[in-house]
């Protein structure tokens, strides 16, 4: 898989996030500053505007070479061409969603544990939101806040699994602590390859100001060790 993951970003329309801005506007917006992965997330809608919302963005992100993710909902993304697909724990799992997805599509799953790291891993996955890292008011029904703690567990027992795995850390990340949550991951055997955030970008007043800043600081990090 060739996906860079370090700038992902995760859509969410709720008023309370969006500002009652338009969302394909704040995803080009976001893209021009540099986000490289996106992911349609929504909890709220019908399959019918999914599906128009989902090919609008993929329009989009098609234009910037930017895959684009689709949360829970394997039937959207076959339908619009979408890249790949993100499944919580009780979503489909990644066994069934390859049945249904081409050869090729991207499969990522949320992990909160070395348990559940490992058997996405042994599924096939090809990287793992893990998660959550602080407690956000974006997402007030998260199971387990993992902390920086929890993750480098995580990151540990993937590392001694010596298969191939791409990880974003997602959860209350934003301009003043993304670069600690890279650096918690300093001296294990392979850091994270990136963050997920909704809010830092989607709720930011300058969508793409937010995103470019936010890749500056990904990027400006000293190498792992
Ligand atoms: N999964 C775990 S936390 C979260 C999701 C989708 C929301 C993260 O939102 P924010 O605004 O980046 O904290
Ligand atoms: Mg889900």
């Amino acid at each position: 898989m060739a996906v860079n993951l370090s700038l992902y970003l995760v859509t969410d329309s709720t008023p309370a996030i969006l500002k009652g801005r338009d969302l394909c506007n704040v995803v080009e917006e976001s893209l021009k500053g540099g986000v490289t992965v996106v992911q349609y997330r929504e909890k709220h809608s019908d399959t019918g505007v999914m599906i128009e919302t989902a090919k609008k963005l993929h329009e989009i992100t098609k234009a910037y070479n930017v895959p684009l993710i689709i949360n829970d909902r394997v039937d959207v993304a076959v339908a619009v061409g979408a890249e790949g697909v993100h499944l919580g724990q009780d979503d489909m799992n990644v066994d069934d969603a390859k049945k249904l997805l081409p050869e090729n599509a991207i499969i990522g799953v949320t992990v909160a544990s070395v348990e559940e790291a490992k058997r996405a891993v042994e599924q096939g996955a090809d990287y793992l939101g893990v998660g959550t890292m602080f407690a956000t008011p974006t997402k007030k029904d998260t199971k387990s806040i993992i902390g920086t703690a929890g993750t480098k567990e995580i990151l540990n027992a993937l590392a001694d699994l010596g298969r191939p795995v791409g990880t974003v850390s997602i959860g209350g990340i934003n301009q003043s602590n993304v670069q600690r949550v890279i650096y918690q991951s300093q001296g294990i055997k392979k850091g994270l390859d990136g963050v997920a955030v909704v809010s830092a970008i989607i709720s930011a007043e300058d969508p793409k100001a937010a995103a470019s800043e936010l890749s500056k600081r990904i990027s400006t990090l000293p190498p792992f060790a």
